[in-house]
């Protein structure tokens, strides 16, 4: 078993340290900013908020070179040579912040990657998420493995020893590997907007499986990791690279998955080999269970 990066231990370390304090800041912030990210979609003050509670955690952390965010155009410099010695923080800071208003599941979802971004998901050392949900969870892939903690207030609220921190990280799954048999499913988008390869695939799917879609990809990906099955936001006729982003979004969630035991493709090409042309790239994302992810690239290859 290799050790854990210290760095990378760090990095989680400090995006724990800030859960606790973004999830007690969602109660007053599920209104929309007004402002628009990178994207082009419309953010929440939750958005807002939890970016910059993150960055300025992360860019705090000695071997982060550089601070990169789904809600911002560029990389914060952290002052490291990213790639020699320091790693590039890619974060979605509140990912499914449309179930604010909702109040459903949503989460942090973080990417270590070794090379500044643009850079492909082969660049990662670790990724993961936080998923605010009943619980606060988050989930650690690493060269070590995949992990499952429960993140909580420190009773105590942390002392000198532990350089006061105020959270405790619980290993409640010290080996999370993928269910071998799928359970659950869920894809995104509208149905009339799916091209009609993938409805035929989606078709037989609902016949095997069980719906679990929530909106907010940390929680319906965790579904997956726990039951077993598939996740996708697919590509749709008007919009062909889908909705998720491969820096922030979709390399994070392979790296965890392939980590896991499953597979992710954008439905010909592994996600993790995916050469991004920029740092908000979209790419559709079909990830989970191996099997059903063959079946999906061939089902798009037959057209
Ligand atoms: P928001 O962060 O704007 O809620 O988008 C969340 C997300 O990027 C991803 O987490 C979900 O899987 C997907 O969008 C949901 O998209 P739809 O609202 O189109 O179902």
């Amino acid at each position: 078993m290799a050790d854990s990066d210290p760095i990378v231990e760090a990095v989680f370390d400090a995006v724990a340290e800030t859960a606790p304090a973004i999830r007690d800041a969602l109660p007053g912030r599920r209104v929309e900013s007004g402002t628009d990210n990178p994207s082009g979609e419309s953010v929440m003050a939750g958005d807002l908020y939890a970016d910059q509670l993150l960055g300025d955690a992360l860019t705090a952390v000695d071997g982060v070179g550089s601070f990169v965010s789904e809600e911002r155009e560029a990389a914060v410099d952290a002052g490291g040579a990213v790639g020699d010695g320091a790693y590039a923080v890619a974060i979605d800071p509140l990912d499914g912040s449309s179930n604010l208003r909702s109040n459903n599941a949503m989460g942090t979802v973080v990417g270590i990657y070794d090379a500044p971004l643009p850079a492909t998901g082969r660049d990662l050392v670790a990724a993961g998420y936080v998923l605010y949900g009943p619980i606060t969870t988050m989930i650690v892939a690493d060269e070590t493995g995949v992990r499952e903690e429960v993140i909580e207030r420190d009773s105590a609220g942390g002392d000198a020893e532990d350089g006061g921190r105020a959270v405790s990280r619980s290993v409640v799954e010290d080996d999370l590997r993928l269910p071998e048999d799928p359970v659950v499913y869920g894809f995104g988008g509208r149905v009339p907007d799916w091209p009609d390869d993938f409805t035929t695939y989606a078709r037989e799917i609902e016949d095997e499986l069980k719906l679990r879609y929530g909106g907010a990809m940390v929680g319906d990906v965790n579904q997956v990791l726990t039951y077993g099955g598939i996740f996708a936001y697919p590509a749709l006729v008007d919009a062909p690279e889908g909705k998720l982003r491969l820096s922030f979004e979709a390399n994070p969630i392979a790296y965890i998955v392939e980590r896991a035991g499953g597979a992710a493709t954008d439905g010909d090409t592994d996600i993790l080999d995916i050469e991004p042309e920029g740092v908000h790239d979209r790419v559709p994302l079909y990830v989970g269970n191996e099997a059903l992810v063959e079946r999906l690239e061939d089902a798009l290859a037959d057209e």
